[in-house]
């Protein structure tokens, strides 16, 4: 493999930190499950608009390829390779009442991590027999979950178009076909092994084997963004009891995507902010400042609608899950008080 072709207005951390100098040092090696450098930047390669550009096939390539991913991982989450990852899951420790309780701006919060089954490849090295088995562990696991968690799996394979398109439509349910997933070989096999967990009321969702092996969910309308940790660390420790993650004490839960490491979780909140909006600057001021992302509201890579934001924590390692959750809360405190003011 030659050095990839990457345009000069590229402006992915994958450009910024893919030297020739790294390239070489790096372009013959690959993991135990034959992960190689080309595989781990093809996405970005292929996707000039990318953020990032990267993917791990498993936890060893953020060893193998640490030239990358270790400015990757500093510049995005700011944590160095001497850091070390904790973890705080007690709802007592969160301080947020529902900054919003007349549901004049907030009008919806989701909160979710990533979680990869231990001593398994991640997506972009699975094989299918390795995702089948997975789905097979992780649907055994959710079986035993109860009370408000308790609920159904639905494989993609055999859904209808209209229930998989009204799943996503009501943001319940992954896209199909994201060309960056693409780029790194995680759509492969395409819908086998892949499906959705849900509660009747769809406040507590699991994803199976997208960009990570789970993707548990809690989300539900208004903004009482305690009550949605609450639900979530509620079912993060059943789900643990049954299936052992990736973990390691220095990048915390092993995701795929770099940006996911350590607590793997984006606290959202849907978020009218129509008169902001028409100052972006400003906006970017306040989002800047509590270190927020912000998304249309069809997910990653979409744009608003009706001046109705994705607002998220874009940290998610070297700081605990209560301080994710309390980033996307004071910023948003900070936004509401902001769009009042105008
Ligand atoms: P992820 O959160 O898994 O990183 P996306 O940005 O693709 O990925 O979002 C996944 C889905 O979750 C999308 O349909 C998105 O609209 C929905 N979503 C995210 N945040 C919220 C929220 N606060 N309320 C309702 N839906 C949300
Ligand atoms: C990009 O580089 O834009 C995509 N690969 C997505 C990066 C961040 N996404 C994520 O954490 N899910």
């Amino acid at each position: 493999m030659n050095y990839p072709k990457l345009p000069k207005e590229c402006t992915s951390l994958l450009c910024k930190y893919l030297t020739p100098q790294v390239f070489d040092a790096l372009k013959d090696k690959k993991t135990s499950n034959g992960f190689t450098l080309e595989q781990t930047i093809n996405s970005g390669v292929k996707n000039i608009d990318s953020g990032i550009g990267v993917y791990a096939g498993d936890e060893e390539s953020y060893m193998t390829f640490s030239a990358l991913f270790d400015p990757i991982i500093k510049e995005y989450h700011g944590f160095d390779t001497s850091d070390t990852h904790q973890s705080n899951l007690n709802p007592d420790d969160l301080n947020a009442p529902n900054p919003d309780p007349k549901g004049e701006y907030i009008v919806s919060t989701r909160i979710r991590v990533g979680r990869n089954v231990d001593a398994m490849p991640l997506g972009p090295a699975i094989s299918k027999e390795q995702r089948d088995e997975v789905e097979a562990r992780v649907v055994e696991g959710l079986s035993t979950l109860k009370g408000e968690l308790a609920g159904s799996y639905t494989p993609l394979l055999g859904m209808s178009k209209e229930v998989q398109e009204s799943l996503i439509k009501d943001h319940f349910l992954f896209k199909e076909g994201d060309r960056f997933l693409d780029a790194v070989g995680l759509n492969r096999n395409w819908p086998e092994g892949r499906g959705i967990y849900h509660n009747s009321d769809k406040t507590f969702l699991v994803w199976v084997n997208e960009e990570d092996q789970l993707r548990i969910i809690s989300m539900q309308q208004g903004g009482d963004i305690k009550e949605v940790f609450t639900r979530l660390v509620t079912a993060i420790k059943s789900i643990e009891s049954e299936v052992t993650f990736a973990y390691n004490d220095h990048l915390g839960y092993i995701t795929s995507c770099p940006t996911n490491l350590g607590t793997a979780m984006r606290a959202s909140v849907h978020i009218a902010l129509p008169k902001l909006a028409k100052d972006m600057d400003a906006f970017k001021t306040i989002t800047d400042k509590y270190h927020l992302q912000i998304r249309g509201i069809h997910g990653e890579h979409s744009q608003s609608e009706g001046g109705v934001y994705d607002i998220s924590n874009r940290r998610r390692l070297g700081i605990t899950e209560v301080e994710a959750v309390q980033d996307m809360y004071d910023g948003v405190v900070a936004l509401i008080e902001a769009e009042k003011a105008l």
